[in-house]
């Protein structure tokens, strides 16, 4: 049996001012093409069960045209005749009890299940069951419907849970109304055959679980997320549960750092045969206080010109060593300090510290899941 595993789409975000030539805001045209290339994987591939894990839509109450992109390609995926199970996320569950949850409007086709009422819901087929815990905005609430995902288990089908949150404090966006997985529910999991979870924006297992994966996003909701790498995530159950995860191709961040010592010299030696229609972060370094009013920001963007969007850094000389850190809110800390040995180490020594990190930052996951 295979289950496709997508998420947080964010389908109508845009960002950047860019407007395309069908006068799309470009970056919002990218989360449609990202969310295309899934449905076309979708055909090909042509899976058992379709699944996604919340923030289908970036808005609780999206654009018109993010409504049309969505029912268009609902409609593809409806035609295929393979069921696609869906729940709310954070984005698209509203913040009172007066309006309308979005996702109802998927109630028609008789392929689609939708999971937005704030409590637990389940959808059962021939050998397996999909339970799901849509977004809750009490969370004492959510509390007590995690549990009926255990009490509702089949034993004698494939049980399947889906979530939109953070499995402890380790996977925050730092979003109003995000849901924190309470550690001492974990033991569920084991119980599970599989744990989709949408969320966090990056594709990986939780924890220590062999079971629980969270796909990613299929975009980037941030410049501040500096994966290139974003797609879904393919799970076979059959004796074993095998999950690869399936690349889709994403506009590519790219950068450059420009040494303002040498700046002349340092511009000439860019490597900018692949900026094309890419967004590139450019960062001046070594710079002082005089040289910064004399370089000029478009002047540098004039170097990217090829580029969608370039934008400009500049980090200034320090008598101390201290660095400006930027961007990390979409990093977690493993991975950022991992990319910060990596900056200095060479790769021998690098696999080293980071089997090192990695062990570190586990043992710490252990002690910090006892003592909460
Ligand atoms: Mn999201």
């Amino acid at each position: 049996m295979k289950i496709l595993h997508f998420s947080d789409t964010h389908l109508g975000f845009n960002d950047l001012d860019i407007i395309n030539e069908e006068n799309i805001n470009q970056r919002e045209a990218d989360f449609y093409d990202a969310f295309s290339q899934v449905v076309e994987q979708i055909k090909e591939i042509k899976p058992d069960f379709i699944i996604h894990t919340g923030d289908l839509f970036h808005r609780t109450s999206p654009s018109n045209r993010a409504i049309t992109f969505a029912l268009e390609q609902f409609k593809i995926i409806n035609s295929l005749n393979i069921p696609f199970i869906l729940i709310a996320g954070n984005h698209s569950t509203p913040r009172t009890n007066l309006s309308s949850p979005i996702l109802k409007i998927f109630e028609n086709f008789e392929n689609i299940y939708v999971a937005y009422e704030q409590k637990y819901t389940s959808f059962e087929f021939k050998d397996i069951v999909f339970h799901c815990l849509p977004h809750m905005n009490d969370d004492t609430k959510a509390l007590s419907q995690i549990e009926l995902c255990d009490e509702e288990m089949v034993e004698s089908k494939k049980n399947i849970m889906m979530m939109h949150c953070s499995v402890g404090a380790w996977y925050l966006m730092q979003e109003f109304g995000e849901w924190v997985y309470p550690t001492d529910k974990e033991y569920i999991f084991s119980k599970m055959d599989y744990v989709a979870l949408g969320h966090w924006h990056g594709f990986g297992a939780v924890g220590k679980h062999p079971n629980v994966y969270y796909s990613g996003s299929t975009e980037r909701t941030s410049l501040n997320d500096k994966r290139n790498s974003k797609g879904f995530v393919l799970v076979s159950l059959e004796d074993n549960l095998s999950v690869a995860y399936k690349e889709i191709k994403i506009r590519p961040i790219l950068e450059f750092q420009i040494d303002c010592e040498n700046l002349e010299a340092s511009i000439e030696a860019l490597d900018l045969s692949n900026i094309k229609d890419t967004i590139c972060e450019v960062k001046l370094t070594n710079l002082t206080t005089i040289q910064s009013i004399d370089i000029n920001t478009a002047d540098i963007k004039k170097v990217f010109e090829l580029a969608m969007h370039v934008n400009v850094k500049r980090e200034f000389k320090t008598s101390s060593d201290t660095k400006t850190i930027d961007d990390i809110e979409s990093i977690s800390l493993e991975d950022y300090f991992i990319e910060h040995i990596k900056e200095d180490s060479k790769s021998e020594e690098f696999d080293r510290l980071k089997i090192k990190v990695q062990e570190l930052f586990s043992t710490y996951e252990e002690v910090y899941s006892d003592t909460e």
